[in-house]
């Protein structure tokens, strides 16, 4: 489904340009986004989450051999963190799967989680309440063996699924993720990173603070439709890349989808969109909790990665260096 050499390619150069070292963290550094988030699945929709599940995806590569962790930052719902309705009641079920089918099998792909999107082997589980001895820490799971994630080189290398699906319960969990070389501290892997197709996650407070996902187009894409949930009308979103000096996307309000179709020029191709949530300073909306995903023109989803491939894209034509006329 994508161009395997040319994406590995681009990860291999990032990797080399960049170091790394801010690979592993869920959500990236680059992105500046707060905090991940997933309610109970007697959740309110309006409060930001559409379906009570989130999944993520780690691709660590082959060459590395070594025991590899996946550690959670405040897995419990209650105290520091979480976003509270009535009695902290919520339980929060986190699972890692690797083996065949993890990531292959469709359904581990799908915006709809009606179908086997707990495909391949389940490795670990934990389901945690409200729970003092995790609130504001660290829980690690792992050890793993890279080799029993699922093998897909045109992923990266071993892929690894989080699945985080609410059980019970009506509060929002809000955690953090990293994946680490360490059970006892976050140590990134050389050329590791993560990837997802739909992502939930709180916006900051702060109005000054940017948020942003970074898609990657590759040489098969013409259009681009994404999709965002319960955005509160809080902003705009908008897109930087070689060509696009911040086409605005729609913007949803409250309880409800906007979508909206976007044209990809050759300049576009092979490299990332730097897709920007700017938030509107007048609304001073807190605690926005919202979920976007993108397709291709085929209704493909379209992964978003926590390393902009090809580094974070810039705008290409910049005023006052537009090319003069050929001198005379
Ligand atoms: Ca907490
Ligand atoms: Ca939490
Ligand atoms: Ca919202």
């Amino acid at each position: 489904m994508m161009n395997s050499k040319s994406i590995f390619i681009f990860f291999l150069f990032v990797c080399l340009i960049k170091g790394s070292i801010f690979a592993q963290p869920v959500p990236a550094v680059d992105e500046n986004i707060p905090a991940l988030v997933t309610f109970g699945k007697d959740g309110d929709t309006a409060w930001g989450d559409d379906d009570f599940i989130q999944v993520i995806f780690f691709s660590v590569p082959e060459t590395f051999q070594d025991p590899i962790f996946i550690r959670v930052y405040d897995p419990d719902v209650g105290g520091y963190l979480d976003e509270q309705k009535g009695e902290w009641n919520t339980r929060t079920n986190f699972a890692v799967y690797g083996g065949q089918g993890a990531c292959s099998d469709e359904d581990a792909r799908r915006i709809r989680r009606d179908g086997n999107f707990r495909s391949g082997t389940m490795l670990a589980s934990r389901t945690f309440g409200n729970d003092g001895r995790w609130d504001g820490r660290w829980f690690t799971f792992g050890p793993f063996n890279p080799s029993e994630g699922e093998l897909l080189p045109e992923y990266g290398g071993n892929i690894f699924k989080l699945v985080v699906e609410g059980l019970e319960g009506d509060d929002g969990n809000l955690y953090r993720l990293f994946l680490s070389t360490s059970p006892n501290e976050n140590r990134p892997i050389e050329g590791a990173f993560a990837f997802y197709f739909k992502y939930k996650f709180r916006l900051h407070d702060d109005a000054r603070e940017v948020s942003h996902i970074y898609p990657y187009i590759d040489d098969r894409v013409v259009a681009i439709k994404q999709s965002n949930f319960d955005w509160d009308d809080d902003g705009i979103i908008r897109i930087i890349s070689p060509s696009k000096n911040g086409e605005l996307m729609a913007v949803s309000g409250d309880d409800e989808w906007a979508t909206s179709t976007h044209q990809i020029t050759e300049d576009d191709i092979n490299s990332s969109l730097d897709i920007q949530m700017i938030k509107d300073p007048n609304r001073n909306m807190r605690n926005n909790n919202v979920v976007i995903y993108l397709e291709n023109q085929y209704g493909e989803l379209m992964p978003f990665y926590s390393i902009p491939i090809g580094g974070i894209p810039r705008y290409k034509y910049s005023i006052g260096i537009k090319p003069k006329a050929p001198a005379r």
